[in-house]
Formats: structure tokens, C-alpha cells, sequence
């Protein structure tokens, strides 16, 4: 007995001096990490959304599911224009909005009684669903699936067997197409005070995308696959952990604060990465008067410096247009986005850099690992070393702007904090300074001229373990302008705002960046000077998801300011709160007055007594 264990001990104390005298072990995990399917996502960094449905037709951005399923009749439908244009911009999927809040089906659901085969397109035997997941195949992109549990169509919405129903759509979708690398679950609700109200059952709607589609990673506020970073304006926080705590939180109205969906948690429970939804025009659904509001190149470049380079994915959207094809201005820009960052990441100049760094854990973990360009090879400093440098002297002197940093994610989310010094006439200056890194962190600063840069982690919650350096030169970028002031256009010279004790000029000036507030219940008036015709208003509300913008409204007109005829009653701006950009409200018919009123009904911020105000001005 003796004997033996004594023999045990030598074996296990050899084998140590095997394994740490010869090959050092890997770093231990640190806290939750990524499951293959996961990483695998995380990889893809950049995929195209596409809202498509009866709004894109109506030109609303939510249909309150009473519209008539004849309006969805798209001219010429051509999902592989979809894929190339995807293909082409560098993109690595399409998530498609296949049932949107007006509960149509871009499928002949068996679940439904309103969808494609409702319409007229392709004399109801269409299916957007088929034509989208066969291109993506064609095309090599992955095929992904939104799917609104927010049903204003459906008569079981607001009862417990709606839940069934949701489930049976979810079966049904994810078992028709092939591979979903995403289900999209999105966590919207607009029903209002007196609206419908429905307790999802998460765990059947979950249960459903793993049955059919284990590798799917599921997209909601609290993930659990990925999160929404709490905004629909393209940016992640500057410091974004992967990580996040989810217990007692749901997705839409129980989901965390908002900058904590931004930022993420340092000691999260769960890997739930970021992942970043925007539209590259104002609204989700394709509209003709967005057509001159794309978004500039510089805001698309901004938008990907702040999704991808800070660590989240990036979902953009291109909604398809009335013929059921992408929009040239749309495509145009994609392109044109494409070429930039194909041009700035070209020429790596850390290839053939020479690195060292202050710890190392030896053998399999050099840091010359940073720049062979394998994404499983990595540097990592000796356990407990949580504070190391990497000093990396390039082949030759570069001009540089751009530094690309990546942590190995397999291991866990690990740094917390970091500097980075180049090297200049003899000595180290400083460069940037920075929190988390996780799967790709980008950096853009003023051109430098240098041969070596010094990498400091500065803290982190276990010995760092990084994968990729990457130091890059870009010459040309657009300059930032202001996008959001091209939004909307200054109210005409002659009108006046009436209603007292408000900054008129700050709502008549069409600038966003002023607003007023207005007391709740105390409509805004506008005097016109004079009578005049028409045709709507745009409202510009401030560009605040916390602010107080009207969500529901009503407009009156008026001959003389006393007597008033209601010309809009029970107006929504639909997902103000998320996506506060300028809001169109279309008359039904002209309307001559010389005063105009917007009453507020509701504010996008739960029992607020005051709304705001950036601006209002006429419709063209
Ligand atoms: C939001 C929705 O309400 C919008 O219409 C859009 O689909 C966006 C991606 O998500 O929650």
C-alpha cells in the first residue's frame, strides 16, 4: 500500500516536471467562455440584416397587423441580388426578418393567416424563406432568422396558447431551411397601457432552437447566444465585456439598463457577447424618401470602428426595396465601405515583426505568437503574471494609424486595461489608452511614424493571453459631418411657436443638437404667420433614448388659435424609443390653416412629465 503510493507520487511528480519542465500547460480558463458555436459567430464580425414585409410597401415601420396581406407584392424579388450584394461587401450571413411585429409570414406558415400565401406575389406560392436560405447556400453566406414574438395579428396573442403557436412557428421555420446560424428574438413591444399583454415561455422558444438548430446562437436583450447592445445606433461601449449577468432578467421591458447591455458585466456570470443592429438609413424598413438618407461612408466607418473594433458583431441593415431588390444607393455605399476597409487592412506591418515579451509561459506561448497570423496560436504570461508588456520592433519604420488587438477568447475575457507606447526620437511616448480588448479590439489615432510599439497590459483578470497584433496604415478616410442634421430641415422663417415659456427658436431651427421640453398635457402651437397649405409635419425628437420623446400624438389645425379641427388622431411614432431619428407624420389630405398643433399622448419614457422637442417643420 505503502509502496504504491509512494509510486503514485513519483509518477504524478515526473509527469509534472514533464509537463511544466518541457511543455507548459495552457492558461485555465478564465470565468465563462465561449461554446464553438459561439466563437464561430464571433468570427463572422460583420452580416447583413434585411427588413422586408408589408411595411416596406405602406411605409410605416410597424404594421399593426389589420393591413391587407395584398399589399406585399414585390415586383421583382431577387434574394441572390440580396446574397451578391452581401458577397460583395464582405459579409458573412443575412438574417431576414421572416414575421415582423404585424405577425405576416414571409413563409406560407401553417400557423398563420397572414402571410405570402395571403398576397398576390408569385400568385401566393412564394416563399421569401426558401429563396433567401437557397441564395445564402449559393452564395456561401450563413442564413439567419428574425422572428417577433410581439404578434399584432395573431387572434391567440395575449393568451397562454399563443405561446404554443410561437413555438410551432419557430419548429416550423427552423426546420425548413437548413443551417440558422442565428434566431433573432426581438425583445419590442408596443402595445401600450391599455394593449395586450403576453407572458412568453422563454424556455419553449429556446427549446425549440436547440432541438432544431443546436449550433444556432439565440439573439436577445439577455442573449442567451448574444445580447443587444441597447442601442440601434451602431455602437458598443468602449469598454464591452462579453460577459453578462442574466439572472432575473428577460428580454424587452426585464432586460438590464441599457449601458450595461452596452458595456457588458466584468464578472458576468455568462458569455453573452454584443452584438450591434443598425440601419443604414434612418429607418428599418425600406422607405423612397430615405433614399438620399443612406449613411455617409465616414458614419458606416464610425459604425464599424464601434461595433467590430470593440468587440461585438456588427448586424447591419439593408432593407430590401418595393421591387424586392437591395437599392443601388444602398449597394453603392457597401461597396464603397468594402474598398476602405479592404485598403486599410491590406498590408499588416507587424508581419515579420520581431516580439518579445516581459513573461512568458514558455514553450507553445512566445510572443512572437501575436503576429504569425494563427488564430490558435496565442502568447500567454506565466500564471498569476497579470501586468506584461509586448515589445514589437517591425522590419521596418511605418507610417501608422490603425492598431488591431485580439484576445483569445477561447480562454475567457481576460484584460481590463492596457496602454500602448511607439517608439520616437529615442524614447517611448504614449498612444492610447484603452479597457477591454476581448475577440477584436481597433484602434484609430493620428498617423505616427515608427519602427517599434510597446504593448502594456496594464490589468487583467488573469494572465493576458493574446492572439493578434496588427498594425495598419490607412490614407485616406472621409471626414466626419454632422449625419443626424441632415435629417430634417429648418421650420420656414415665418413661423413662430405660440405656447408659452418654450424655447421656440431651439424647436424651430431643425438642429438636433437643441431641444425644448414641454410641460406634458400643454400642446405645442405653431403659428404659420399666415395660412398655408399641408401636406405633414416632421417631428425630430432628441437624440436620446432617455429622453422623453413623444411616442403617441395627436395634430389639430386652426383658423384663428381658438377653434380646432383634429387632423391626426392616435398618431404613433413607432420604436422612437430605440431609434430616435426624425419621424414623418403624412396627412391624408392637405390641410390650409394658419395655426398647427402637436399634442403629445404618450412619451417614450414611462410617465414623464414633460416631452421633448428638437425640432418640427413642414413635409415637402
Ligand atoms: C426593434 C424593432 O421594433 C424594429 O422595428 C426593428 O425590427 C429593430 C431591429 O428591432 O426592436
Amino acid at each position: 500500500m505503502a509502496k504504491t503510493t509512494i509510486a503514485t507520487v513519483m509518477s504524478v511528480a515526473f509527469a509534472t516536471f514533464i509537463t511544466f519542465g518541457c511543455n507548459p500547460v495552457p492558461p485555465s480558463p478564465y470565468g465563462p467562455t465561449p461554446t464553438a458555436a459561439q466563437l464561430e459567430w464571433q468570427k463572422m464580425e460583420y452580416y447583413m440584416f434585411v427588413h422586408f414585409g408589408p411595411n416596406t410597401f405602406t411605409d410605416v415601420e410597424w404594421g399593426d397587423g389589420r393591413e391587407d396581406p395584398s399589399v406585399f407584392n414585390p415586383s421583382e424579388l431577387d434574394c441572390r441580388q440580396w446574397a451578391a450584394t452581401a458577397s460583395a461587401a464582405g459579409m458573412k450571413g443575412i438574417i431576414i426578418t421572416a414575421k415582423h411585429h404585424d405577425g405576416f409570414c414571409l413563409w406560407p406558415s401553417r400557423f398563420s393567416t397572414h402571410t405570402v400565401r395571403e398576397s398576390p406575389w408569385r400568385d401566393g406560392r412564394g416563399d421569401v424563406l426558401r429563396e433567401l436560405s437557397d441564395a445564402c447556400r449559393e452564395y456561401g453566406l450563413k442564413f439567419g432568422v428574425y422572428l417577433s414574438p410581439w404578434d399584432q395579428n395573431h387572434p391567440a396573442y395575449g393568451t397562454p396558447e399563443y405561446n404554443t403557436v410561437f413555438a410551432n412557428t419557430l419548429d416550423e421555420v427552423l426546420s425548413s431551411y437548413g443551417e440558422v446560424f442565428e434566431q433573432w428574438f426581438d425583445g419590442a413591444c408596443g402595445e401600450g397601457p391599455n394593449g395586450k399583454r403576453q407572458e412568453y415561455h422563454w424556455p419553449l422558444f429556446h427549446k425549440s432552437v436547440h432541438t432544431r438548430q443546436p449550433q444556432a446562437v439565440i439573439f436577445s436583450d439577455v442573449g442567451p447566444g448574444c445580447r443587444w447592445i441597447g442601442n440601434e445606433r451602431g455602437f458598443a461601449g468602449e469598454t464591452n465585456w462579453s460577459r453578462l449577468d442574466t439572472a432575473g432578467f428577460a428580454p424587452g421591458h426585464g432586460s438590464p439598463a441599457l449601458d450595461t447591455l452596452n458595456c457588458g458585466n466584468v464578472h458576468g456570470q455568462a458569455w453573452v457577447p454584443g452584438e450591434v443592429d443598425v440601419s443604414i438609413r434612418p429607418g428599418w424598413f425600406y422607405s423612397p424618401s430615405t433614399d438620399m438618407q443612406v449613411k455617409p461612408l465616414f458614419a458606416l466607418l464610425d459604425i464599424y470602428y464601434k461595433s467590430v473594433g470593440r468587440n461585438a458583431n456588427l448586424l447591419l441593415n439593408v432593407p430590401a426595396d418595393r421591387r424586392g431588390r437591395i437599392h443601388p444607393s444602398d449597394s453603392a455605399r457597401l461597396v464603397e465601405l468594402r474598398r476602405v476597409l479592404d485598403a486599410t487592412f491590406a498590408d499588416n506591418l507587424t508581419r515579420g515583426a520581431s516580439v518579445t515579451a516581459s513573461s512568458t509561459r514558455g514553450k507553445g506561448y512566445e510572443a512572437a505568437r501575436v503576429v504569425d497570423g494563427d488564430y490558435d496560436a496565442y502568447w500567454a504570461a506565466a500564471d498569476g503574471v497579470c501586468q506584461a508588456s509586448l515589445t514589437i520592433v517591425l522590419p521596418r519604420t511605418a507610417q501608422a494609424n490603425r492598431l488591431v488587438l485580439q484576445e483569445y477568447i477561447p480562454l475567457g475575457q481576460r484584460v481590463a486595461q492596457f496602454s500602448v507606447e511607439y517608439f520616437l526620437d529615442g524614447e517611448w511616448q504614449p498612444l492610447a489608452m484603452g479597457t477591454t480588448i476581448g475577440y477584436k479590439r481597433i484602434l484609430r489615432f493620428a498617423t505616427i511614424t515608427t519602427d517599434r510599439l510597446r504593448i502594456n497590459i496594464l490589468r487583467s483578470l488573469a494572465c493576458p493571453a493574446l492572439n493578434g497584433v496588427g498594425l495598419y496604415f490607412t490614407q485616406a478616410e472621409p471626414d466626419a459631418q454632422s449625419a443626424e442634421s441632415a435629417n430634417m430641415a429648418a421650420a420656414p422663417a415665418a413661423w413662430r411657436v405660440v405656447t408659452s415659456k418654450v424655447d421656440g427658436a431651439a424647436i424651430l431651427d431643425g438642429d438636433p443638437a437643441t431641444m425644448a421640453l414641454l410641460p406634458f398635457g400643454e400642446p405645442l402651437t405653431i403659428d404659420m404667420g399666415g395660412r398655408d397649405t399641408l401636406y405633414g409635419l416632421g417631428y425630430l425628437p432628441a437624440h436620446d433614448m432617455q429622453a422623453p420623446n413623444v411616442s403617441r400624438y395627436s395634430i389639430s389645425a386652426s383658423d384663428d388659435g381658438h377653434n380646432w379641427r383634429m387632423v391626426v388622431e392616435g398618431g404613433r411614432f413607432d420604436n422612437i424609443r430605440n431609434n430616435p431619428v426624425a419621424q414623418r407624420i403624412e396627412f391624408a389630405s392637405p390641410v390650409t390653416a394658419r395655426y398647427i398643433r402637436l399634442e403629445a399622448v404618450e412619451t417614450a419614457v414611462e410617465s414623464s412629465n414633460r416631452y421633448a422637442v428638437a425640432g418640427i417643420a413642414p413635409l415637402k
